[in-house]
């Protein structure tokens, strides 16, 4: 079935309601910590309070004869036990010869804590609140060492090593495109424009912290680890194979309902072994949930780049070559994903919707005694995005061109495109895109509105970002040839029952973005049964055949297009069994709404009796047809899906107290075949209150000489609220992806990628009558004053 006949299908472009949302509403959802199983006892972990430290002993005498302690562990425990660090760098080899530094990455400290937070002990008790009033009795005698927070100070002189196996905390040099063509070109230039900018630093804060269950069964000797995950089969993949050397068969990894991710629930954590390690040593359940201080302190954060970045133009704005250095941190350890972030996440973004014929992207990356860094909704795409926007509006203003003529000069106009940095885009349309926004967004009345905030003593500015990103990861073959050490596939089951019901097993994971209710809509459309008998099974490595999870905006591309290709095959095999029913020939029969026909005649059976003849087999000629209706199929895609858009955001600034108020939002996206446009529209939301977060508040702030963190609650970690948000404008392009059977493009990330660079920009347009011309994320109202203050002096 070709994209366009799928688009017009029943149930496809619905706005289906949330099956998923009665459970959650009615508080019947279940999240790991629910779970209550008997014999379970609670772990608490002993964190090191140092960013930077030798641990000289550790004495835990007085906690294990605490009340109630069952056990405490130190990294002489699991190391006893032959249990391995966790996997590092799984994505990507240096470029310049010289060997990726993968520095072990133990599950409790072996002899040095790295960053504060990092697993120093953990304590077993019969409750939560004794394991944690036993922590403190855990007497752990450090040598406090010089620590480094701040990549600038990663490489310099003197600098203090964290790992021996990376003697001046150099992790990898990466890099992509033609160097020498790069500097010929901008030989070339009548313009160059130059930008030096941080991406901030965040900590992702799904509202349901990690958590996780270790379950073993003696008898059987198989465990179950319950866990808030994205992927449970590659958490257990590398749980068994790389961890703790156990045959996958023998563990079962289930991620119940799982309250938000945005990327930090991607990876094997350290605590996940550890549970699951000690349920064994105790034969006892043993439970972990984080409290909100140790996710701030622990999971995996994202961005914190900090860029230089030149784009050469001729006299007329066209843009001839881009070079781009990036210093990217990796933390104290590789979480297992991190690698490829800044690298084949990011670089390979920087054409964005441009023609730039060239482009030279190095790599830098390093440690820091900070929290590792890894995937955070858009994961190095927002990176790109960020620079290249950026740097693209600036060329604007430098050039006197506005900031819509800017980028029509440059946008790519036919595809497919191969950009020089590897990627290549099927479809898109990037005018209509930039000519819908500017008409929802109403920038023709901005002068206007110009006006009346200076009436009131406010600025008023506009910003606009034209972004693309990779989504739909997979396509093996692609990440291969770019270094990543994995393949990115994704698997479905499609089980029919006798009674024509359909319950679908996928390797997709939902953790908010409605696939109960979309992966739904996709096998009814198909098979024209009501939404209602189709049941979407996830998260269970025991009742689903395998998967790769959810991330990269890929489930409906990827997840959604194997539960196709699986319902290909019952297509195939059902038509086999209606032949039989209608005594035809089954190259005669034809599938369409729910119906079997015979071609040509009046003859007809509905799917669900096909259905049942599936499971009742009568006179089947055996040798040919077997009964049951029961499909797998795996799906690796050809390309990526690349979603684009056109974002516009006019914010108003009080020159007085620097504060900034995002007024109006437009959002312009093309996701090629939209399947819901509710749940579409939720995601967009969700990614664009992040965007808007990380421009105008969100930043997470270590210390610069002592790495201790500073913004570890709340209280100094600013989320945006409802009330900083405005009524979000959403519109939508259709080009459908090419490469995927449903035409469909990633939309979970588009807000996140698409808004940081919108709404600095109208910061940045807002403030230029006074004389500012730069501004770093997060845009807070003491950086604008300041900003405003330093311009005038
Ligand atoms: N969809 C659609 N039509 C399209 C594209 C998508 O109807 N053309 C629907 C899909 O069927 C799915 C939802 O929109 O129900 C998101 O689909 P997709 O873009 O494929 O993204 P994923 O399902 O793979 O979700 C991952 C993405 C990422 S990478 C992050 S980070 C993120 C996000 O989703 N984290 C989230 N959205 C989140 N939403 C919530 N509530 N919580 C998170 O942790």
């Amino acid at each position: 079935m070709g994209s366009n006949d799928f688009a017009s299908l029943p149930y496809i472009g619905e706005a289906v309601l949330r099956k998923e949302d009665e459970r959650f509403l009615t508080g019947a959802g279940q999240y790991t910590d629910d779970i209550q199983i008997n014999n379970m006892v609670h772990a608490y972990f002993v964190r090191s309070p140092h960013a930077h430290a030798i641990i000289k002993s550790i004495d835990k005498r007085a906690a294990l004869a605490a009340p109630g302690v069952v056990a405490v562990y130190d990294g002489q425990d699991v190391a006893a036990d032959n249990v391995n660090g966790l996997p590092c760098g799984w994505l990507i080899t240096s470029t310049n010869g010289e060997p990726m530094k993968e520095p072990p990455h133990p599950i409790l400290c072996q002899g040095k804590a790295r960053y504060v937070g990092d697993h120093v002990a953990m304590v077993i008790a019969e409750t939560l609140e004794q394991a944690r009033n036993a922590a403190e009795l855990v007497d752990v005698d450090y040598e406090v060492l010089p620590a480094i927070a701040d990549i600038r100070d990663a490489g310099k002189n003197g600098a203090p090593t964290i790992h021996d196996e990376a003697p001046n905390n150099h992790c990898y040099k990466w890099a992509i495109g033609e160097k020498e063509s790069v500097d010929k070109a901008f030989e070339q230039a009548a313009h160059i424009t130059k930008i030096d900018l941080v991406n901030n630093r965040l900590v992702p804060n799904a509202m349901e912290p990690r958590a996780a269950i270790g379950c073993y069964n003696r008898a059987s000797d198989e465990y179950t680890l319950y866990v808030a995950n994205q992927n449970p089969h590659v958490e257990r993949l590398l749980l068994t194979a790389f961890v703790m050397g156990l045959p996958e068969h023998k563990v079962r990894v289930v991620a119940p309902d799982v309250g938000g991710g945005f990327g930090s629930k991607i990876y094997l954590y350290a605590e996940d072994v550890c549970v699951t390690w000690a349920a064994k040593k105790l034969n006892k359940t043993v439970k972990w949930t984080a409290d909100r201080t140790e996710a701030f302190l622990s999971d995996a954060h994202g961005r914190d780049h900090v860029t230089h970045a030149e784009m050469a133009m001729d006299k007329d704005g066209k843009f001839l070559a881009f070079r781009v250095h990036t210093d990217a941190n990796m933390g104290a350890y590789l979480s297992t994903f991190s690698t490829c972030i800044p690298t084949i996440l990011y670089a390979t973004l920087l054409a964005g919707q441009y023609t730039t014929p060239q482009i030279y992207v190095e790599v830098d990356a390093w440690f820091t005694n900070t929290a590792p860094v890894d995937a955070y909704r858009g994961a190095g795409r927002p990176e790109a995005t960020y620079l290249l926007e950026r740097i693209v509006s600036r060329a604007g203003w430098e050039l006197g061109l506005s900031q819509d003529e800017i980028r029509r000069r440059n946008f790519i106009g036919e595809f497919p495109y191969q950009t020089p940095v590897a990627l290549q885009y099927d479809t898109g349309d990037f005018h209509q895109c930039l000519n819908k926004a500017m008409e929802l967004a109403d920038v023709a009345g901005f002068d206007a509105r110009r006006k009346e905030s200076e009436a009131k003593g406010l600025l008023r500015g506009i910003g606009y970002s034209s972004y693309i990103e990779a989504c739909g990861l997979a396509p093996s073959n692609i990440a291969g040839a770019l270094g990543a050490r994995a393949g990115l596939f994704e698997c479905g089951e499609v089980r029919v029952h006798p009674t024509g019901s359909v319950t679908v097993f996928t390797g997709s994971h939902s953790h908010g973005q409605g696939h109960e209710t979309t992966f739904a809509q996709v096998v009814a459309a198909r098979l024209g049964i009501p939404v209602e008998n189709v049941d979407i099974v996830h998260g269970d490595t025991g009742r689903v055949p395998f998967g790769m999870g959810t991330y990269g905006s890929r489930s409906i591309s990827v997840g959604g297009s194997a539960i196709m290709r699986a319902i290909d095959k019952i297509e195939a095999k059902a038509k086999k069994i209606a032949a039989h029913l209608m005594e035809a020939s089954d190259t005669d029969v034809e599938f369409a709404n729910g119906e079997f026909t015979v071609k040509g005649t009046d003859k007809k059976v509905p799917f669900a009796q096909v259905a049942l003849s599936a499971y009742v087999p009568h006179n089947y000629p055996l040798e040919t047809l077997e009964p049951g209706l029961n499909e797998t199929a795996f799906y690796d895609p050809t390309n990526f899906t690349f979603p684009a858009g056109t974002y516009i955001c006019e914010v108003e600034i009080n020159p007085k107290t620097g504060e900034t108020r995002v007024d109006r939002f437009t959002a312009m996206d093309d996701f090629g075949t939209i399947i819901n446009p509710m749940i579409v529209e939720g995601q967009v939301h969700g990614g664009l209150a992040q965007g808007i977060g990380q421009a105008l508040m969100e930043n997470c702030v270590y210390d610069r000489e002592t790495a201790q963190l500073l913004t570890g609650s709340f209280m100094d970690y600013t989320m945006p609220r409802a009330d900083d948000l405005p009524d979000f404008k959403i519109g939508h392009v259709c080009t459908p992806c090419t490469t995927n059977p449903l035409g469909t493009k990633g939309c979970g990330e588009a807000g996140a990628i698409g808004s940081p660079p919108a709404v600095i920009n109208a910061v940045l347009d807002a403030l230029a009558p006074l004389g500012v011309k730069d501004l770093d994320m997060p845009a807070t109202p003491h950086r604008v004053w300041q900003a405003i203050q330093h311009a005038k002096a």
